[in-house]
């Protein structure tokens, strides 16, 4: 039995998959958790740890697209979803399985728990759509990247759901140079910074740095 609510958005994806808009108009990255408890480590948190949401939106010149009927100024989008493997099945058998149908390149999936399954059956329904795991506790990676062989999946770190971000538009900028351009602008932006701090602690020696 699914709920009402859950039946809604599976009735929404099947609808967007049945519109073929155009490309312009659709989200390249899909991302998914298990959880809204998953927010602070995908999106990234505010006091802390910054995620997803913070590389794409603040390097990476991206928007969050929440309506697809207007879709934002933003050339390139991303959606974002809580869907649970365990609690939800069927949502996350019609996202993966409509995500190529609504125009998704790329599918950036996390979950916790010891049984963190969400990336993984993901990635099983969605291929041959690229899905990067995420693990959102060190506990969950054994079961994120324990794929069998056949059944690929890419998988980050524990909590690194900003570089699956930066993995997702490094395989969306194969066919746009203009996210290349980004990425690169990105790395030269973080290699600036390790130049300016070492300067700054070689000149004014270990003592004189760790009091600024
Ligand atoms: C997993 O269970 C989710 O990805 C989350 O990390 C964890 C706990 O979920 P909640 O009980 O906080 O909803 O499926």
């Amino acid at each position: 039995m699914t709920s009402e609510s859950v039946q809604s958005l599976i009735d929404q994806l099947e609808a967007e998959a049945a519109m073929d808009r155009p490309v312009e108009a659709t989200p390249e990255i899909g991302i998914i958790m298990g959880s809204d408890s998953d927010l602070d480590v995908m999106a990234g948190s505010e006091s802390g740890r910054p995620g997803a949401f913070d590389v794409l939106t603040e390097e990476l010149g991206f928007e969050e697209q929440t309506d697809y009927e207007t879709a934002p100024e933003a050339r390139f989008t991303f959606e974002t979803f809580v869907v649970s493997a365990h609690r939800t099945p069927e949502l996350m058998y019609t996202y993966a399985e409509t995500a190529e149908d609504r125009g998704l390149d790329v599918i950036i999936a996390g979950a916790g728990g010891k049984s963190a399954d969400l990336p993984n059956m993901t990635a099983s329904i969605a291929y041959p759509l690229p899905v990067i795991g995420v693990p959102v506790q060190e506990k969950s990676l054994p079961s994120v990247i324990g794929m069998p062989q056949g059944a690929p999946i890419v998988a980050v770190d524990a909590g690194k759901s900003f570089n699956a971000a930066l993995s997702a538009v490094q395989i969306l900028a194969r066919q746009h140079p203009e996210l290349q351009e980004r990425l690169l602008a990105y790395h030269e932006g973080l290699q600036q910074g390790v130049g300016e701090v070492s300067r700054d602690l070689h000149e004014r020696g270990t003592p004189g740095f760790r009091d600024t």
